[in-house]
């Protein structure tokens, strides 16, 4: 009898129509022999990789998409639910038969000639119960070679999955790579996501955003648990202790610096669990406990450095597991891939992201693309945390949502309780980045940092939020935070990156009740002198601007986020909106 896989496989098979058919195993030799058929293989006469310096970057090769294919297309992703509400109007909606008509002219055939890759894959630990099985179908060599530095592949998941009919399909078609034939649809309702037409990122490796946040999130609705967007760091103190937290911010906004974060304060060891994905569930122990169901980063290449993050420069030269790619980098004379911000000193000769000779002084444009990313295991990550892979995960102190803001939100902000976190959080505004096509810089609404990913709609999503709460015990703290804050000259005010633990410190304080606080409208402050400044040099007079909450910026923000609010109609939770209600008391709003 056919295993419902083996169905799967068979019905993909008359559908793509490929050549060949390759099912992945994970082993290293499988990796090996793909990455040398990718350097073999041409794709508008360049190879899909090529090898990079490996005295300097061991394992690594080198990768361009289609220049037309560089980030995330928001507007050509769906939600395709029964119905357009519970969708909500977070997301674009499509019929779910009309989708699939859709995706099935442009998937007919579409492999002919090409291999297609099946990948079982496991998002989460083999002894899990928080992980769940999945295959993903492509025809992309880059994206297979990806999803094995991303995900746990191999035959086990076939094993687990066995007869049944519970995994997640995740259908990838790279196929002429057209703008106009591109669409990433979901079907939550079905554990099914249908791709076509892109190669990178988050359109194409569907156990990141697709499923891991957008079916995960629905998922996690029906089931009582939570899937978002966040980074799970552990805080070891001298004394030995680990507080766990999770931290949020929208693409782009500083959740891989933060995972990796190399404390500037003597004494804290800042341990990696996760970068990107945190699966939230209740424990037996009635607290929230937090997985990370990938195994890799798809991190943000510029800005990146040997002072801004050491600990990812450690990671991306360590050679433990093969192999790391880099896509859509620069590359310098010595064959070292190169990005703006990766060291102070200008290279020349550098070639930039779509293969042309790179002038600073006459290209009025960055020579790496602003969304370049590596794709890296996170065993090389020399912070691991023992816990990775613990089945139940790690016990979460503090919640942290941060977005990119230039000026309103003060540096940190802890809310009074849970239920007016959840509020903090779902009013969160950011500015718009690379991560994803379209205008750069404007402010929008991110709730949790999950606008893009939460795959129903967000008004039940906040209730969903706001009931996770009634059911723990000792809720975590939740905090706000914006390291972006700007002067008058557009120049950040807050030095960020390591320096950034000064706030953590503050927030483990808290957690300890070993220090009070400020009362502001928009939530708790730190008191005078209470954020350890200690070797920095940092006026009071910027500290007094970087915690300035501003009553005509919160009058202008408080009209922002009422026509979020309105957006949703009467969904919005009652106890969301006496929130805000008080809110505008706060300003003297009427
Ligand atoms: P995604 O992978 O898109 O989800 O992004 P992310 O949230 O992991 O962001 P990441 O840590 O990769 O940072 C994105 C950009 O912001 C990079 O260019 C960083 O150099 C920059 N950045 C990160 N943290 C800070 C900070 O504390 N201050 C400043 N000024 N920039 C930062
Ligand atoms: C993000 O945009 O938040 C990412 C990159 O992490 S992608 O995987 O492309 O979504
Ligand atoms: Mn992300």
């Amino acid at each position: 009898m056919l295993t419902t896989m083996n169905v799967f496989i068979k019905n993909m098979q008359e559908l793509f129509q490929p050549n060949k058919t390759y099912i992945m195993d994970g082993s290293i030799e499988e990796a090996k022999k793909l990455v040398s058929i990718a350097q073999k293989m041409k794709i508008n006469g360049e190879p899909v990789l090529k090898k990079l310096n490996a005295m300097e970057y061991p394992n690594s090769y080198y990768h361009r998409s289609n220049p037309n294919d560089v980030a995330r297309t928001e507007h050509l992703t769906f939600v395709c639910t029964s119905s357009k509400e519970e969708a909500g109007p977070n997301n674009n909606w499509m019929d779910p038969d009309e989708a699939k008509k859709k995706m099935m002219n442009f998937f007919k055939g579409s492999m002919k000639g090409k291999t297609m890759y099946v990948i079982p894959f496991i998002m989460g630990t083999f002894e899990s119960k928080y992980a769940k099985n999945c295959i993903q179908i492509t025809d992309s060599i880059y994206v297979a070679l990806s999803m094995r530095i991303m995900t746990r592949i191999g035959s086990q998941v076939t094993t687990r999955i066995g007869n049944s009919s519970d995994f997640f399909k995740g259908i990838h078609s790279i196929g002429d790579v057209n703008p106009d034939r591109r669409f990433i649809m979901h079907f939550p309702q079905e554990n099914l996501v249908m791709s076509f037409g892109s190669g990178y990122g988050g359109n194409a490796l569907l156990g990141k955003k697709c499923y891991s946040l957008r079916i995960a999130s629905y998922l996690g609705y029906k089931e009582g648990w939570l899937a978002e967007h966040m980074a799970i760091i552990g805080v070891q103190s001298s004394s030995g202790k680990i507080t766990y937290f999770l931290g949020a911010f929208p693409s782009a906004c500083g959740k891989t610096n933060f995972a990796l974060l190399e404390p500037v304060l003597k004494g804290y060891k800042v341990w990696t669990i996760g970068d990107d994905i945190a699966w939230i569930n209740i424990g037996d122990d009635g607290r929230l406990y937090a997985i990370n169901p990938e195994t890799g980063f798809f991190g943000v290449a510029p800005g990146t450095s040997f002072k801004t993050n050491p600990i990812m420069m450690r990671t991306l030269k360590n050679n433990k597991f093969y192999p790391t790619l880099f896509t859509n980098t620069a590359i310098d004379s010595n064959n070292n891939p190169w990005w703006e911000g990766i060291s102070e000193k200008f290279q020349s000769d550098i070639i930039d992201w779509q293969g042309k000779k790179y002038n600073k002084d006459f290209d009025n444009r960055p020579a790496a693309h602003p969304n370049s990313r590596f794709t890296v295991s996170i065993h090389n990550c020399p912070t691991l945390s023992e816990m990775f892979n613990d089945p139940n995960g790690v016990p979460i102190s503090g919640i942290i949502f941060g977005g990119r803001r230039r000026d309103t939100v003060p540096l940190v902000c802890e809310a009074k309780d849970w239920k007016n976190g959840v509020f903090s959080a779902s009013i969160m505004g950011s500015e718009t980045t690379a991560a994803t096509s379209g205008s750069i810089g404007n402010i929008r609404r991110d709730p949790m940092a999950m606008f893009p990913f939460c795959g129903y709609n967000m008004a039940e999503y906040f209730q969903h939020w706001i009931d996770i709460g009634k059911k723990i015990k000792n809720p975590p703290k939740i905090f706000i935070v914006n390291w972006f804050r700007k002067d008058k000259y557009g120049k950040f005010m807050w030095p960020g990156f390591r320096d950034n633990f000064r706030v953590i410190k503050w927030m483990i304080d808290r957690i300890e009740n070993k220090i009070g606080f400020k009362e502001s409208e928009i939530g708790l402050l730190p008191q005078n002198n209470a954020i350890e400044l200690d070797g920095l040099n940092i006026s009071q007079r910027i500290m007094t601007k970087l915690f300035n909450v501003n009553k005509e910026e919160w009058v202008q923000e408080i009209k922002m986020i009422e026509e979020f609010y309105t957006k949703f109609e009467n969904k919005i939770p009652q106890d969301l909106k006496n929130c805000l209600a008080e809110l505008k008391i706060k300003f003297g709003i009427e």
